[in-house]
This record gives structure tokens, C-alpha cells and sequence, in this order.
């Protein structure tokens, strides 16, 4: 079908009911930058007094109506279906309010799926999303293909549509994305590992799981983590799938193979690259280049670039970033590390003993698990921002515990304590919305405490 003929419904929509555009950060306006590009007249809301893109949307859509703060329920008589940001959770009382009114809730990457002219990997997982999708983006661009890499990560959706068209989307999707998303035809699906994250937002870890699994549903192939026996529980059934785990693998599938003292990454038997030759820190990201290997098998990516990627990339900003040195003492950011599971990755990639930054806003995490994980590897804990109480609770009698009412204050407790040889990392197992405005912001402002107490 052209996408003329896809999009003949919303016009048709639009004679009566329009769109009803929810949430104005990245994804509002991007949903805005395609309807006007289509001509299509919207509503646009958000539930916050100022929010971020409300300037910016007066460029796109001058004309378009726009209500902030309270949003009447009323505005959704006017609504054929409500297009929600991923931020905005299903218990929102508006969305709330548009289901008991028997309006569609959608999000912009169904937008998105029915109008891309090429067909898309889909990458999900509560860790390592980024990663993989950035080394996906790579590999495709080193073996003389074009990927367009986006969604959670990066450049929204729809506004990949504005590119040229490539060979492959490489899209990173969050839960709340699958969710809110009922066709998701993806040539490859991807699911790296799953551990509790967001119970702020969906309504119990179950929910949070399905929402994963979703990414399977109308999948061509898989990509999956045969380490975990639920996730292979929810594989799709006659599609062509492979399997990657830190152990030895079966034949075709992909792992870990130890040989003459040296650990391999391995398809079956062949050795394919010395983990010592990989440029990514810890066993997580082994993990990591696994799954790309077999997502770049499913696409037909030839492995010899596919190898120099993974043997030159060196990893994303605030991802175990070396930002300083001193003493014989290493400071690590880490800032993304924004979930319990994450934060366990980065401790058990650090050798030596490692003084731990952490906390924020918890998202219901397991702080129990988080603590009783790394207490063997961890000399002291320096606790941050809202959740703090919660963690040194966890934390207690396990592991010294000391708070800090900002970076810089942790950053120096920390290097107090540390001994030569140690690790201060920053990896809060929490978001950083309470005290900035995004892990980045945060990450940026360990580095510069860091800087400031080596000078
Ligand atoms: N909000 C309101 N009222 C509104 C609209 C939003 O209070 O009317 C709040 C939300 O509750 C949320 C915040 O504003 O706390 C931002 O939400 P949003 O969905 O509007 O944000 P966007 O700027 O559109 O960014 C979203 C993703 N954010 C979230 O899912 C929270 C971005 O992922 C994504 O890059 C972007 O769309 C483009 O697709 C960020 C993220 O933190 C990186 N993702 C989570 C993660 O990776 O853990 C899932
Ligand atoms: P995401 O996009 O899913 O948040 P990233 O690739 O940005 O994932 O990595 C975020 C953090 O998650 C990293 O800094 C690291 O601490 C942790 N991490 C990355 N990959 C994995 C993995 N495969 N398993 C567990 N933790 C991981």
C-alpha cells in the first residue's frame, strides 16, 4: 500500500475528530513536525503549566489549538485518538478518562511503523538497548549499508522519516513504547535481558515484562537471551530465531568460548574475536556484542566489519566512562546505569574494590537485591537525591554508608574513603529527575566534580 493510501484514515479523521497530541517533549514534537508535513490539523495538550516544546511547537503548527496545565476531559469529544508520549503512564487520569470513553490510545511508533518504506530491527531490554543499537548503526554503516538508528535512543521516530530512506531502521524501544504499540512488523526483534525497571509506571513487574514480550509478536526473526528461560518461553513459535549467552553455545547460536587461557566471542565452535580485543568494558557488554554478531547475522552484514566495530567502538557517553585518575584511584561514570539491574552490570565489570555513588529516584527498584549483590565487592556506598533513605536501608549492615546533599560532596566522601587501587563509580540505580534534568546532566556533573578535585 503507499503511504499516500495509509494515511488517507487520519485525513479522513480530521474533516470531523482530530488527533489529540499528548505530551510536548522530543515525541510531541516530532508527532507535530509529521502531522503538519501531512496537513493534519491536531490538538495538542500537556499536563504540565510550561512544558518543554510548547515554543517550538508554535513553529511548527502556528495555528493549532494547545491547552496546558489542567486538561478538560471535555477535549476528548473532540478526539478521533489520543497520540500519548511514552513519559505519560496508562494510570494518567486524562488517559484514564480517553479509555472510559472508548478513545484509541496510540503511540507515535505505530505512527511510525505504518509509514516506514524500510523495514526495521527492533531492539528492547531493561539494560543494553543503547549499546546494541548504536553498534547495529555501525556495523551496518562499516559493511557498506545504511541504518537509521532512533526512537527511545536518540532521533524519535517519525522524525527518521525525514532522513532519506535507509536499508534498515534500527529502532530502540522502551516498554512503554511496546505497550502503547499493536503492529510491530519487525524484520528482527531483539530482546537483550529483562529485570524489574519502571514499576513508577506500569502497574506491577508483569505488566512491565508483557509489555517486553510484545516486541516478538509479528516478528520476521529474534534475536533473545537464552540465559533466561522466560524470555525463551515467550519466543515466537516457526521463526527463524538465535540465541547469544556468556556461556558456550550450540551450534550456529552465539557465546562464550574459552581457549588456551583466552576468553572468544563464538558462533557455535568458530572463535570470532578475543574478549580482550573488544573496546567495551565488562561482561555485560560481551553480552552486548553478542547480540549485535547474531542481529547483523539476520540482516546479511558481513562479520569481518561487524568485528572491526566491535574492536574499535569504545561505548556511549556515561556509560563506564573513564573520566579521571588519581592516587591509583579510577573515577567511573556511569550515569546510565538507571536501574537496579544496571548497576549490579557496572559493579561486577569493575575489578578491585569499588566505592559506589548511587540513588535518586528509585522507580520501585529492588534496592534489597541491588545491595546484597555487590556488598562483597563494595568498601562504602555515597547515597544521593530522593531515594536515599530507601537505599541505606538496604544497604544497612552490609556496606558503610555515608549522604551527600550534592555531587561534589559525594565525589569527595567517596575519594576519602577510597584506598588505592579502587574504584569510585557512578552507578545510581536510579533516574536523576529529581535533581537534574536527565542522567547526562548528571553524569556531566560527576565528571566535573571529579575534574574539580584532581586540579
Ligand atoms: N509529562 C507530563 N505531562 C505531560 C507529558 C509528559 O508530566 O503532559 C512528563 C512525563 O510523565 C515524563 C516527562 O514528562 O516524566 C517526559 O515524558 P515524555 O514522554 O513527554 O518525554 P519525551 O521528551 O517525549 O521523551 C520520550 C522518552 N522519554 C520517556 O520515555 C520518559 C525518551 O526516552 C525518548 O528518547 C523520546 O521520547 C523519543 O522517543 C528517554 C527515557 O528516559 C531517554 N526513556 C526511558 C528509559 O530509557 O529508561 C524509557
Ligand atoms: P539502555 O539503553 O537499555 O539504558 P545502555 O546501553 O544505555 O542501555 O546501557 C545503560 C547501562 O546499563 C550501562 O551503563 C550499564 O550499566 C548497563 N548495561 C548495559 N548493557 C547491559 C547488559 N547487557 N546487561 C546488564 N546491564 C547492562
Amino acid at each position: 500500500m503507499s503511504a499516500a493510501a495509509k494515511r488517507k484514515p487520519a485525513a479522513k479523521r480530521s474533516a470531523k475528530k482530530k488527533d489529540l497530541v499528548f505530551g510536548l517533549g522530543s515525541t510531541g514534537l516530532s508527532i507535530a513536525r509529521y502531522l503538519a508535513r501531512n496537513d493534519i490539523n491536531a490538538i495538542y495538550v500537556d499536563s504540565r503549566d510550561e512544558p518543554p516544546g510548547l515554543a517550538e511547537l508554535e513553529g511548527i503548527c502556528p495555528d493549532a489549538k494547545v491547552v496546558v496545565g489542567e486538561i478538560p476531559e471535555k477535549l476528548l469529544k473532540q478526539a478521533s485518538r489520543v497520540i500519548a508520549s511514552p513519559g505519560i503512564s496508562d494510570s494518567d487520569s486524562f488517559l484514564k478518562a480517553a479509555r472510559n470513553s472508548g478513545v484509541e490510545i496510540v503511540s507515535d511508533i505505530e505512527m511510525f511503523v505504518a509509514e516506514a518504506q524500510a523495514p526495521f530491527v527492533a531492539v528492547t531490554g531493561s539494560n543494553g538497548k543503547s549499546t546494541v543499537t548504536t553498534l547495529l548503526s555501525l556495523m551496518c554503516e562499516a559493511a557498506g549499508k545504511t541504518g537509521l538508528a532512533g526512537a527511545n535512543l536518540g532521533v524519535p521516530a517519525l522524525d527518521l522519516l525525514l532522513e532519506e530512506v535507509p536499508d534498515y531502521y534500527l529502532l530502540e524501544l522502551s516498554s512503554f513504547q511496546l505497550q502503547r504499540t499493536k503492529n510491530l512488523p519487525a524484520k528482527v526483534a531483539v530482546l537483550l535481558n529483562i529485570s524489574a525497571d519502571h514499576l513508577d509506571w506500569h502497574v506491577s513487574e508483569e505488566e512491565y515484562r508483557s509489555a517486553k514480550y510484545r516486541i516478538f509478536d509479528q516478528a520476521e526473526a529474534a534475536v533473545f537471551n537464552r540465559a533466561d528461560e522466560e524470555i525463551s518461553e515467550h519466543l515466537p513459535q516457526n521463526v527463524l530465531s538465535l540465541s547469544f549467552a556468556l556461556d558456550a553455545p550450540e551450534d550456529g547460536e552465539y557465546g562464550l568460548i574459552e581457549d588456551e587461557g583466552d576468553i572468544f566471542l563464538a558462533r557455535g565452535e568458530q572463535l570470532l574475536l578475543s574478549c580482550a580485543d573488544i573496546a567495551l568494558v565488562g561482561k555485560h557488554n560481551q553480552a552486548n556484542c553478542l547480540a549485535a554478531l547474531a542481529t547483523g547475522q539476520l540482516i546479511g552484514l558481513e562479520l569481518s566489519p561487524m568485528l572491526q566495530v566491535l574492536n574499535e567502538f569504545p561505548g556511549l557517553p556515561h556509560r563506564m566512562q573513564t573520566v579521571g585518575q588519581h592516587g591509583g584511584v579510577r573515577f567511573i561514570n556511569d550515569s546510565k546505569a538507571t536501574n537496579v539491574g544496571a548497576a549490579i552490570a557496572s559493579v561486577d565489570s569493575v575489578t578491585g574494590a569499588v566505592v559506589l555513588i548511587a540513588g535518586g529516584q528509585g522507580k520501585g527498584g529492588d534496592f534489597d537485591r541491588l545491595a546484597t549483590s555487590t556488598c562483597g565487592q563494595l568498601r562504602a556506598v555515597v547515597l544521593i537525591g530522593e531515594d536515599a533513605p530507601v537505599l541505606e536501608e538496604a544497604f544497612a549492615d552490609l556496606t558503610p554508608t555515608m549522604r551527600a546533599d550534592n555531587m561534589m560532596i559525594a565525589v569527595r566522601q567517596a575519594a576519602e574513603v577510597a584506598q588505592s587501587g579502587d574504584t569510585v563509580l557512578l552507578a545510581p540505580a536510579c533516574a536523576s529527575f529529581d535533581q537534574y534534568a536527565n542522567y547526562q546532566a548528571r553524569g556531566e556533573d560527576f565528571a566535573g566534580a571529579v575534574g574539580a578535585l584532581l586540579l
